[in-house]
């Protein structure tokens, strides 16, 4: 049977790439936890098999899902994880391991001074980026590796950090190895007790009905024929209008939902101010973006409007708010960035609302979720505070 390693087994792969493999019987899963087992120590007393609340926003639809069958937890075993990734039973590797996890500088490459990377060089604790390429460098059969996180060129990026760690490490990597990049997307709160009891599941993960994924058809070996997939030579046009008119409006109503009070994003696009902000982020998005899908952008936005507005999907504006120090260079700065010399009010806004909370947050004494949790703070009770955050951002 071929099968799929997949590195970090979130509630987003639970949702979504699992969501797709259920769908081709011959493909199961293995999952690999980086941080800790607890993943593994509930799903295995199932089976690995899980639910999966599918909340719309007239009815609830609830699927089981059973392709995930192993999982296995690099804090425990981390030469099990570097076997597997050498082992020819797998064709394809895909990740969800969040931005933080690639290492990557303001210039999308692996920053070579992240104190984690030099750790893992030196014999230390190994980071993601050095686990595929020890992995890889003993590897002899093709693999696919599909990067499914929220980074422009996923694929790319994902190869050019391996191969910068395989140089520094003095590893070579000899397999046919292919990076296709992909656009992921389908909303995925984090589970609640709610949830949980309404399910009879404790690893219940709920999520929207919507699901889009968009992948570069570029594959090693065998791969699953995953349903509804849009298979194309060029996914970059899909991933920057997803990172930028999605990601861009969820990370604005996060920073300026919170501040005006709200917990969950239904609640925030209601509010006539943040919803006209998140159209007009939108639309300063879409004017950036190729012009042969400039023509599909205001339907797209009315979609992503409607799908904010689900009001039994309880997705926290918290959760978008976390690692934001990651995700405003992607999803707000570097569309500012592209819109040249044209002014962008509404991105601005998104950039002074992450300010505010920010600051909010450590004036109320409170840890960020963030990386870089602690030069936001030193940032926040410097003279300058505005512009010192600006500068770790990139938006100066
Ligand atoms: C959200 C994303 O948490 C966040 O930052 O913007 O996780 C978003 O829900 C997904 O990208 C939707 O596909």
């Amino acid at each position: 049977m071929p099968r799929i390693l997949h590195l970090g087994v979130g509630n987003f792969f639970r949702a979504h790439q699992a969501w797709y493999t259920q769908r081709c019987p011959e493909w199961n899963i293995t999952g690999v936890s980086f941080r800790s087992s607890s993943v593994r120590d509930h799903l295995v007393t199932q089976d690995y098999s899980y639910k999966l609340v599918i909340k719309d926003t007239l009815e609830t639809k609830i699927e089981t899902i059973t392709c995930l069958d192993s999982i296995l937890v690099m804090v425990e075993n981390p030469e099990a994880v570097i076997s597997a990734i050498t082992d020819p039973l797998f064709n394809v590797i895909t990740l969800t391991v969040t931005e933080k996890a690639y290492c990557l500088g303001p210039d999308g490459k692996l920053n070579q001074n992240d104190p984690a990377i030099r750790e893992d060089l030196n014999g230390g604790k190994l980071t993601l980026i050095g686990t595929l390429a020890r992995g890889l460098a003993k590897r002899k059969k093709p693999i696919t590796i599909l990067s499914c996180d929220n980074l422009p060129e996923n694929g790319q990026k994902l190869r050019s950090a391996v191969k910068t760690f395989t140089e520094l490490a003095n590893l070579e990597i000899k397999a046919n190895i292919t990076y296709p990049s992909c656009m992921v997307d389908r909303i995925t709160p984090a589970t609640t007790d709610k949830i949980r009891l309404e399910a009879h599941d404790h690893m219940a993960v709920p999520t929207e009905e919507f699901t889009e994924w968009v992948v570069e058809n570029d594959f090693a070996s065998a791969r699953p024929d995953w349903p509804n997939v849009q298979w194309v030579d060029d996914v970059l046009p899909h991933e920057m209008r997803k990172l930028r008119m999605l990601n861009g409006a969820h990370s604005y109503l996060a920073y300026a939902g919170i501040i005006r009070g709200y917990t969950f994003v239904h609640e925030a696009i209601a509010d006539p101010i943040l919803r006209a902000g998140a159209f007009k982020i939108m639309a300063e998005a879409a004017q950036t973006l190729p012009k042969d899908i400039q023509n599909q952008t205001k339907d797209y936005s009315a979609a992503l409007i409607k799908r904010f507005e689900n009001p039994n999907l309880l997705h926290r504006l918290r959760q978008i708010a976390m690692d934001g120090s990651e995700k405003l260079p992607i999803r707000i700065v570097s569309t500012i960035t592209h819109r040249d010399k044209q002014d962008s009010p509404a991105l601005n806004a998104a950039i002074t609302a992450w300010i505010s909370f920010v600051q909010k947050e450590v004036t109320e004494g409170h840890l960020l979720d963030d990386p870089r949790a602690s030069q936001i703070a030193e940032a926040c009770l410097s003279d300058d505070p505005d512009t010192e955050l600006r500068n770790l951002i990139g938006a100066c």
